[in-house]
This record gives structure tokens, sequence and C-alpha cells, in this order.
């Protein structure tokens, strides 16, 4: 098999990427590990910037998104029993984000790369990339399952967005990791009940964060801190409800409704930047070169804003032979990751009780949270990093 660009994963990143490519005219062949089932299904990312809601616009897949998107123009900071609105609009001069999940995303671009017949196949798992520094690199992948056969596929360049368990970012040699995990993680449900707010709500309760976030009108996605290696099986449905309810308790008489818990599950969080992001025709993409903690909501952003930055330097290279943004790849990319980096880790630090907390900590992250309530300059540097970072 030969193409121009090989992708490894059909996460966000390099179905976006098979997307813009097949838009500018530039063949691609995505080869993605696991089964569409699997891919559409796993639930993840929520939060759509203002900017990834553009770039999904103008590659023609968001007509969906356009439809069944919930727009939201702020979130709610709860603290010590108040509640903070920050105002997005008002504080970004018109800026805003969207609510459409991952999984939504995905089954949009899996939808139209099939529909044009764009090479995309599931059950092809890379083994190893190769020749990276030449100017033929491959990819050998084995198609079917454990016992399916070998191939390999020729490119002219290999793009890894295989995520952070993937191969590719072992065949960039030489490069550095900069990680920080944290001493806990969250338990999310997904739950058939109408969100009990219309916008998203960050908890900072002693017993620990809670977030109120939505899949649609009548579905709920709630989270809570737990230890980083809790079982999800090890909490009942009851047990979280009542968590929830007290992390979310506002002296105001707000209350949460309750409703059936379809899906539970435990997810770590960690900080990571491998740099560079490139090695010869071999370039990351999305979580295969960078992880954040999911506070900030701004993974899938990341992903977005890599791909964009790397489709516009390959269409470059195509019209006009010239390699000065592809050689420009990492450096761009990994600017507007350490911004995101820095405000994932703020807004988990801010909202999250570490264990072994003192009290002088807990005053602190009040103290924190209380800027966003009394300075606007504080609400917004929150609402600009939310609403996201400038593309390239
Ligand atoms: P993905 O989505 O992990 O996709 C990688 C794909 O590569 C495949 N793969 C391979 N394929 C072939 N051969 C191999 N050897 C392969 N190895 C792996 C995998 O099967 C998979 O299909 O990476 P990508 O595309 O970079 O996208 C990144 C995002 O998925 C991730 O950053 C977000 O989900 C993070 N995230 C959030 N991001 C947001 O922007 N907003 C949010 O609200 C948000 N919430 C979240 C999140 C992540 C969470 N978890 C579970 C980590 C909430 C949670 C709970
Ligand atoms: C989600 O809806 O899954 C979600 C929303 C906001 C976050 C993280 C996750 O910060």
């Amino acid at each position: 098999m030969r193409t121009t660009v090989g992708i490894i994963g059909a996460g966000p990143a390099g179905l976006l990427l098979a997307r813009l490519l097949h838009n500018a005219g530039i063949d691609s062949v995505v080869l993605e590990g696991r089964d569409r089932a699997y891919v559409e299904h796993r639930q993840r990312a929520g939060i759509l910037e203002q900017g990834t809601v553009d770039v999904l616009r103008a590659a023609g897949a968001g007509e969906r998104m356009d439809r069944e998107g919930l727009p939201h123009e702020g979130i709610e900071l709860r603290f010590a029993g108040r509640r903070h609105r920050v105002d997005f609009p008002a504080l970004t001069g018109g800026r805003s984000v969207m609510v459409y999940a991952q999984t939504e995303v995905c089954k949009d671009l899996i939808a139209l790369q099939l529909a044009d017949g764009g090479p995309l196949l599931f059950e092809a798992e890379a083994l190893a990339v190769e020749g990276a520094g030449t100017d033929r690199p491959r990819v050998r992948f084995r198609h079917g399952g454990p016992d399916g056969a070998e191939d390999v596929l020729e490119c002219e360049y290999v793009v890894g967005c295989d995520g952070f368990r993937g191969v590719s970012r072992a065949a960039v040699p030489g490069g550095r990791a900069f990680e920080r995990t944290y001493p806990y993680g969250w338990l999310g449900i997904l739950a058939d009940v109408a969100p009990s707010h219309d916008e998203l709500v960050y908890a900072r309760h002693d017993r620990g964060f809670a977030l109120l976030s939505m899949r649609s009108p009548s579905v709920s996605r709630l989270y809570l801190q737990v230890p980083a290696d809790t079982d999800p099986d090890s909490w009942s449905d009851d047990e979280i409800w009542a968590e929830l309810e007290r992390r979310f308790e506002t002296r105001d008489g707000w209350t949460l409704d309750r409703g059936p818990i379809t899906q539970k599950s435990v997810t770590p969080m960690r900080s990571y930047v491998h740099e560079p992001m490139r090695h010869g025709r071999l370039f990351l993409a999305g979580d295969a070169a960078h992880i954040v903690p999911p506070t900030g909501a701004k993974g899938l952003n990341l992903a977005v804003g890599d791909v964009v930055t790397l489709a516009r330097a390959l269409v470059h290279r195509a019209e006009k032979g010239s390699d000065e943004l592809l050689d420009a790849y990492s450096a761009t990319c990994l600017r507007r990751v350490w911004q995101a980096e820095r405000f994932s880790y703020d807004m988990t630090t801010l909202l999250h009780p570490a264990p072994g907390a003192t009290p002088f900590d807990d005053r602190l992250q009040l103290a924190r949270l209380d800027r966003f309530a009394s300075s606007r300059a504080a609400a917004t540097d929150l609402a600009e990093a939310y609403t996201g970072f400038p593309i390239g």
C-alpha cells in the first residue's frame, strides 16, 4: 500500500486531519487499531472551543453539531456554598463554547470519510513506524485482529495520531518528556436525567472537586474527585448521588436531580508533553504528543489545533514546495500546548483539594477562587483561556 500521508489513529486528531487533507486534494490513509463501534462510543470530551467549532464548520463537518450541539456562554464556579458565573461573551468580546460530545464529532467525521470513499481501515493496528528520518517512511501494521496478516503502508509523511498509548512517539528519538501526575482521578458517570443546571458547574468543596456537565437536554455527565486508584464499582449509585449532592450544595438551596446511571468509569489525571513533536517525516499530533488533566477541557481542542497547523504546513509544501511550515510545526504547536498545560494545571490545582492539604492550602484555594468573583481581570483571563487560544 502507498499514500502521501499515512495517519495512525482514528480519534479526533487523525479523522480531522484526513478530512482537512481530503478537502485540499491531498490523499491519506487512516489506520485505526480498534473497530468502528469502539471509536464511536468511547466516552470522553464534551466541550468544543470557539476555534474548534469554526474549524469543524469550515471543514464541512459542522452540520449536525450546529443542529444538536448546545452553545454555552458561561460556566459556574461554586465554592464555600457560593455560586459565581463567568460570562464568556461579556469578557472576551463575544466568544463562547459548544457542548457537543467527542463521540459525535468522531461519528460525523467517520461518516464523511467513508462517504467519500476515503481509506479508513479499522482493526488495522500500527506495529511500528520505520524510516522516519528518510524520505520514504513506512508504517508496519497488522490487519484483522491479533492473528491478522502484517502489511506495510509506504508514505511520504507519517502522522502519529495514536493517542497517549500509541506506538509513534517511540519513533521520535532523542526527545524529552515533561510529566506530572496527580494523586487523584475523576469518577465519571453518565445518567439519564436532565442536567440540573443549564451551564457547566465546577465545584470546589472540602470533600473534593465535582463537575456537572451534560451530553444532551436529557443526559447528564457528572464527575467526582476520587483517589487515583479507585475501583468505580466500589461506589454504589446511591453513594455517588449523595456525594455529588454534598459537593454541589449551595447556601441558596440549589438541588441536584437524580436519574439512572448508565455508565461509570475512573479517569487518571496527568500532564505530559513530548518535545519535539517531529522527527524527520514523522509528526506527532494530539494525545500522542501531550496530555492535560481534563479540568480545563482542553485535550480535544489541542488535538484540533495540532492538525490544523499540520494540514496547513502539508498544503504549503504541496503548493509551494517549501518545508518552512513543516519545519516550524513543532515549535508552533508547543507554544499553544504549553498555554493549555498551564491553564489545565491551574484549573486542576485551583479546584481539587490535594490529599494532605493543610488548612492554609484550603484558604489559599478559596482566595484564588474569590479572585474570579471579585476581579474582572482575573475572570477575563479564565474566560480567554477556556474559550481557547488562537491556533498557529
Ligand atoms: P485519541 O482520541 O486517544 O485517539 C487515538 C486513536 O488511535 C488509536 N490507536 C491506534 N491505531 C492504530 N495503531 C495503533 N498502534 C494505535 N494506538 C492507538 C486509538 O484506538 C484511538 O482511536 O487521541 P486524539 O485523536 O489525539 O484525541 C485526543 C482526545 O481524545 C483527548 O485529548 C480528549 O478526550 C481529552 N478530554 C477532553 N478534551 C477536551 O477538549 N474537552 C473535554 O471536555 C475533555 N474531557 C477528556 C475529557 C478525556 C477524558 N479521558 C477519558 C481521558 C474527559 C475525559 C474523562
Ligand atoms: C465533559 O463533559 O466530559 C467535560 C466537560 C468539561 C471538562 C471535562 C469534561 O472540563
